[in-house]
């Protein structure tokens, strides 16, 4: 049985990948802030579902001391560092503190499994903003970077840290350049799920419009479920190596509003309205991959189209808003494993 450890499991991946991790037989640990465990039915609420089956433990990514004692006292094969503060609107409100997570964060989790375990196989969540204001496309793992926000640089230097840290010390790490992937699990802030929910509280007159930045930036867009495949293909791989994630596919906001919205008989044109205020200092207009090499090399392959996407979201929040069926809220499990208030 493999031991992986996931930071960023209280997030949308993070959720995803520990449901996959734990399907295959993995012994899964979570990396958590110490809030959340003081706060778990509402911060653990992606994971409620597997709380009896992990092992979570207390640590902050803006501590070296928290990040090493945990990798002082368990063994992994693979780690997927996953956690950062991953909205890139929030980052230019707070760039510092994007930085200091997503930047130092990577750094103290590769230093510590350099001294500790340097064996163990790590996967860098990169992304599709580090490609910014486009050189090419479609864009691909050879494309150059030209981030255009916080969240962006911050990106590129956890991804040259982890090269760096592959090249000088050996180490098998891999980063995922994963293009925009969503679910019903996704957080509210961001596009998709601001529609979709947005859309449900409209149909169930809890709302009457939706305000949105701007309409012509382009993504592409796929599942969470699809992409955690890809993470943990990666660390399975003979080679670490970057691969780009994407669907292939680039679609407008104007697009996702006009399907997500007709998926419940309405026409979006009646209940968008654009805010300047959510518009962001530099945009990034467009953003569409070429996942050849990780379909070719580990054989990858996405399962959704886009229109399965948006209406499994919308419907999602459709019965969020209004239950069909008295589900019982999942209780969260006595048998929960949670590390030793010293760990
Ligand atoms: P989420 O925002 O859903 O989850 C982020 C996770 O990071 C949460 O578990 C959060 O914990 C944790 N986290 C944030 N700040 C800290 C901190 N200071 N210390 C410890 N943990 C912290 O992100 P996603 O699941 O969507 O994305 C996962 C990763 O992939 C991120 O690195 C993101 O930047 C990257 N990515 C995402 C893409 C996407 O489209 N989803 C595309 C490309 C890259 P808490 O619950 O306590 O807040
Ligand atoms: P993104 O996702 O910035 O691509 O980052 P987001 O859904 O926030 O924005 C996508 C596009 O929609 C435009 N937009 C709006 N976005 C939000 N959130 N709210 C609005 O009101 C709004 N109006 C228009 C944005 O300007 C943008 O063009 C996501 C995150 O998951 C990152 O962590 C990840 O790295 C990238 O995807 C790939």
């Amino acid at each position: 049985m493999k031991t992986a450890l996931i930071t960023g499991i209280t997030g949308q991946d993070g959720s995803y990948l520990a449901e996959h991790l734990l399907a295959l037989g993995y012994e899964v640990h979570g990396l958590v802030r110490r809030v959340a465990l003081e706060d778990p039915e509402r911060r653990f609420a992606r994971i409620a579902h597997l709380l009896d089956r992990l092992h979570l433990h207390p640590a902050s990514l803006e501590s070296y001391p928290s990040v090493f004692r945990v990798v002082s006292r368990h063994e992994f094969d693979e780690c997927y560092h996953l956690a950062a503060q991953s909205f890139v609107a929030e980052s230019f409100s707070d760039g510092f503190s994007t930085m200091n997570t997503n930047i130092n964060g990577t750094h103290y989790m590769l230093a510590a499994f350099n001294e500790l375990q340097p064996r163990c196989r790590f996967y860098f969540a990169g992304s599709s903003e580090m490609f910014g204001k486009v050189r090419e496309t479609p864009q691909r793992e050879t494309t150059p970077f030209y981030p255009r926000s916080p969240y962006g640089i911050s990106k590129v230097a956890g991804f040259e840290l982890t090269r760096n840290y592959r090249e000088a010390y050996g180490m098998f790490c891999a980063s995922g350049i994963l293009f925009n992937h969503e679910s019903p699990r996704r957080g509210f802030e961001f596009v998709t799920r601001k529609i979709t929910s947005t859309i449900a509280r409209i149909k169930t007159g809890l709302a009457t419009e939706l305000r949105l930045g701007t309409l012509d930036a382009r993504r592409d867009w796929g599942h969470a479920k699809d992409y955690v495949r890809a993470m943990h293909l990666m660390l399975q791989h003979e080679q670490a190596d970057d691969f780009v994630v994407a669907s292939g596919e680039a679609h407008t906001v104007r697009e996702l509003c006009e399907l997500a919205f007709a998926e419940v008989d309405l026409d979006y044109r009646e209940y968008v309205k654009l805010d300047e205020r959510l518009q962001r200092p530099a945009e990034v207009e467009l953003l569409v991959g070429d996942a050849a090499k990780a379909r070719r090399v580990l054989g990858w392959e996405s399962h959704y189209t886009f229109t399965e996407i948006v209406r499994e979201m919308v419907e999602a929040d459709l019965e969020a808003v209004h239950p069909t069926s008295a589900k019982a809220a999942p209780a969260l499990s006595p048998r929960l494993t949670l590390a030793r208030a010293s760990d």
